[in-house]
């Protein structure tokens, strides 16, 4: 039969060598630990920073195993077949057409994969879903193309956050990812985030934390994170949005709730022309037509 005699070829043995070797590699280059952005040649996904994207990462384990002892176990059947039921081996094969017990186990064993699954995967989902004691609230807007940020709780403390041209990097900052002004959080705090858009539908995507928000115009999605440790995190706008989609990336730079606080005070005077200004609100509700 042609495939034994192609198995029997010197360059077989050889390319299950290289084989071996490239999956070695593979696994060696994933089980490394990147910083929290891209990197040359990553394999693996960015190191979580939060509880979510822990459980995220441990669950994608979870599957790794399942996927791989299904693809043995298929094969393993293949090659069975292959080499037991050959023409040579087997000149006159069975007629058999049903067999009541194999066509039971094969679907009733799937499905209980499938359920096997499916419970931790919703368990995640409703984890991921939203927070139940949030410590402070933060609003993302998403614009063509760029990104927004309000402190609903922090004297609605707002700014703009545009990426840094090409040709304006400094040595060090991150091609495509560098803004003008990062999202500062607090680590250790449950921050809920609020994410919305003004013209088109955008997405709010930080691989590190496992938030991917649809960012969607007249409506509010929630998603929420805690982040485990300082550091700088970076993600991208995830949803297809226009011509400059590719350049709204987003810098979030985590740091201690001391930290934060003093970075919030020098925040709230840079910022001061963007917060709606309570004397004019006042004005506007005194000067609407009574009887509203
Ligand atoms: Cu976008």
């Amino acid at each position: 039969m042609r495939l034994t005699r192609l198995l029997t070829r010197k360059w077989a043995p050889r390319a299950l060598v290289v084989a071996a070797l490239a999956v070695v590699a593979t696994g060696a280059l994933a089980g490394f630990a990147w910083a929290a952005q891209p990197h040359p040649w990553q394999m693996g996904m960015q190191p979580p920073a939060t509880p979510v994207k822990d459980r995220l990462n441990a669950f994608h384990n979870e599957l790794l195993v399942i996927i791989f002892l299904i693809s043995g176990f298929v094969m393993a059947l293949l090659l069975y077949v292959i080499v037991r039921f050959n023409h040579r081996r087997n000149p006159v094969p069975s007629r058999t057409s049903h067999n009541t017990v194999i066509e039971m186990l094969w679907t009733i064993i799937p499905v209980l994969i499938l359920v096997m699954i499916a419970i931790p995967s919703f368990k995640l989902m409703y984890y991921m879903d939203r927070v139940p004691n949030p410590d402070m609230t933060i609003k993302v807007t998403g614009h063509q193309w760029y990104w927004s940020y309000e402190y609903p709780d922090q004297k609605s403390l707002a700014f703009d956050s545009n990426i840094i041209q090409q040709a304006d990097l400094k040595p060090g900052q991150l091609r495509l990812l560098e803004v003008n002004n990062p999202l500062v959080v607090p680590i250790h705090t449950n921050i809920r985030v609020l994410v919305t858009s003004t013209d088109v539908i955008h997405s709010w995507f930080i691989p590190s934390f496992g938030v991917q928000e649809y960012a969607v115009i007249g409506r509010v999605n929630e998603s929420w994170f805690n982040v485990e440790r300082e550091g700088t995190y970076y993600g991208e706008c995830n949803q297809i949005c226009g011509v400059n989609h590719a350049f709204m990336p987003i810098k979030i730079v985590a740091m201690s709730k001391d930290a934060f606080q003093r970075w919030l005070g020098e925040a709230q005077k840079k910022f001061a022309h963007n917060q709606p200004a309570e004397d004019a609100m006042r004005v506007a509700a005194v000067s609407a037509p009574a009887g509203n």
